[in-house]
Formats: structure tokens, sequence, C-alpha cells
């Protein structure tokens, strides 16, 4: 923190937001995952986190809810070469499962999904041990994705150190499928397997509104651990004259004291992230989404960690395609970084 100037343009060579602590000093490690092997749709979500760590040096550091709370200390792991390499590798495994027709030999697509798979147990122990590490030096832990089946070994760590904690699910879809095409760690499946592999007693989803049938009986026969608020029943409530406030005191009621934020950048109006791999009309403002954490901490409970993820810079790189969503997920990603740090 020597020399530092918050005001000032962030230095070339800072880190994340232009901050200049190293892991050892951080009270909150971020850990950038990139990966989108079973990304059905748009790409570039393996880009995510560069291009947030990019965009995030334009974040001012003064926050008018949270002040400086920067100066507990905030830092990025490097991006792992070892994570790319096998997303690469188990990205063209994918492919051909995705891309496979009538004359694609049955045993060839096995193959791949069981490859694809076994990328995907590498990838959920790799994000695990790391955020163990972190939580065990008793710091806090954000995952930035990546696709969204990228938290879900950072969600079994936390559920060992928090073991009464919920999650806060904002996004679009419900991710409840079993095993989309065959991926058993589908971007679409990652609460399906929180709800079946952990011993997780509370998810209360908000903002979805893409899902099908199997995935709304899911929600039915689990009622006691998932608590759904679909996008049209909260647009509803807000045409019968309800406010956004008393419908976050609803939401807010089914959680716990202790709070895991998993964020899909989905969740919010598509106009905050066009380029994302699964866009759905619809959704939570920014402020919105904003004003929904801020109360989850006014209300007494702690937000413990998180994970944001599905961000994308789009895929043909150009500059305008890449910036917006970026900045977006930037200033998203310090705000959950703040409420966070409430905490310490
Ligand atoms: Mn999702």
């Amino acid at each position: 923190m020597n020399n530092f100037d918050p005001n000032a343009a962030a230095a070339k060579d800072s880190g994340i937001f232009g901050l200049p602590f190293t892991l050892e000093d951080a009270k909150l490690v971020l850990l950038p995952v990139p990966w989108e092997v079973t990304t059905s749709y748009g790409g570039g979500t393996s880009r995510g986190p560069q291009a947030i760590f990019e965009a995030s040096k334009q974040v001012d550091l003064f926050d008018y809810d949270l002040g400086n709370f920067y100066e507990s200390g905030i830092a990025m792991t490097v991006l792992s070469q070892e994570i790319q390499n096998w997303n690469t590798k188990a990205r063209m495994m994918a492919e051909i499962v995705i891309g496979a027709d009538s004359n694609t030999p049955e045993a060839a697509i096995q193959a791949a999904i069981q490859e694809v798979n076994t990328y995907s147990q590498k990838l959920n122990h790799y994000v695990y041990t790391e955020t163990k590490k972190f939580l065990s030096q008793g710091k806090m832990v954000g995952i930035v994705g990546g696709d969204h089946s990228t938290p879900f070994g950072a969600i079994q760590a936390f559920l060992e150190h928090y073991p009464q904690m919920g999650i806060l699910h904002i996004d679009a879809h419900a991710d409840l499928r079993d095993a989309f095409e065959g991926f058993e760690h589908s971007h679409a499946s990652i609460m399906h397997n929180v709800i079946s592999r952990t011993p997780l007693t509370k998810l209360v989803q908000v903002g979805i509104r893409d899902f099908c049938e199997e995935e709304y009986n899911f929600i039915r026969l689990h009622q006691s651990r998932i608590q759904t608020f679909f996008d049209s029943a909260i647009f509803e409530q807000k045409m019968h004259g309800k406010g956004w406030s008393a419908i976050c005191d609803e939401i807010i009621q089914q959680l716990p004291g202790e709070v895991y934020i998993s964020f899909d950048i989905d969740g919010l109006d598509p106009r905050f992230c066009p380029h994302t791999g699964t866009p759905v009309p619809g959704g939570l403002d920014f402020q919105e989404a904003l004003y929904l954490i801020k109360k989850v901490t006014q209300s007494g409970r702690k937000v413990i960690g998180f994970d944001l993820n599905e961000v994308s810079p789009g895929t043909d790189n150009t500059e305008e395609n890449s910036e917006w969503d970026a900045n977006v997920g930037a200033r998203l990603l310090y705000k959950l970084c703040g409420y966070t740090l409430l905490n310490t």
C-alpha cells in the first residue's frame, strides 16, 4: 500500500482493480477459472476472467455504499496455463458430442463424453483444492468463471467450511438439468449437481426464466431445499404494485445466516451481457441485483463468498465487442468483493 494512490489511474503492472496487493496480504482472493467446455451456444466465456481483469482497472475504488473496502486487500491468482490446456483439449472432445449427427458412431460419442467428464472432474478437484487452501488460510474467496460449471468444487469447499450456508443463485436458467447432453458437469447442471451431490440445505434462485419441465418438477420434488423466484412471478408482483424492496425481503427470508452467491451474469437483463453464452430476455436490472445483495447484508446475514460466471467478451475480438460485457462484469465483481469483505 506504500505510495499507492487510490485516485490515480491504475499502474500498468498492477493487480485486479489496479490494486497493489499480493496473494499473501489480500484478505479476499479471486480465483479465475478460464473454462467453457460444455457451452452449447455462444462462446467466449473462458476468456471472461482475463477480460474482467483488464476492465477492472477502470473501476473507481471508492464506493458510494461501501467506502474504501478495497483496503482489506483483493488479489487475483495468476491464470493457470494448465487449466487453459485442459479446457482446449476437453472442448475438442465436447465438440465431437455437440456436433454429432447420424453418421457419428455411438462409440465415438460415448468415448468423448467420458473424456469430457474426466476433465470436468479434474477441474472440479483443482477448484476445490485451491478454494480450500485459501479458506484454510482465513481468506475470503471469489471464483471468476468461466462457464457456470466452474464453481462446483468451490461450493464443496465452502460447504466444508460453512456447513449451514445457503446459496443465493441469480440466473436466467434453473441449471437443474441432469447431465445435459451427457456431460455430468455441464454449465446447465451445476445446481442439479449441488443438490444431488452435496449436503446443501438451501438453494434460493432468482430471475429464472428459461427451464424445462424436468427442471420445474425437480424444483417441486426438492421444495424443502430449493426455493425459486421465477422472473415472470417477480414481474407480475411488480405489476401489482409490489416494490422490489418487499420482494427482496421475501427472497432473503428464505436464506440462512451465511450466504454464498452464485451469480450467472445472464440473470441480468441481456443488455448488460449481450455476449454471454445463452442470453434470455427479461431478468434483473443491474441496480436491482446490487440492491438485493445489499439487503442480504442489511438483514444481518453474511455474504461468505461467491462466484461470478458466464461473462463473455464475445468471440470476434473486436474492441467494441469485448469491452461492455467485461465492464459490467468488473463492476459487479467489485461489488461482490465489497459485500463479502463486510465480514472482515
Ligand atoms: Mn447458470
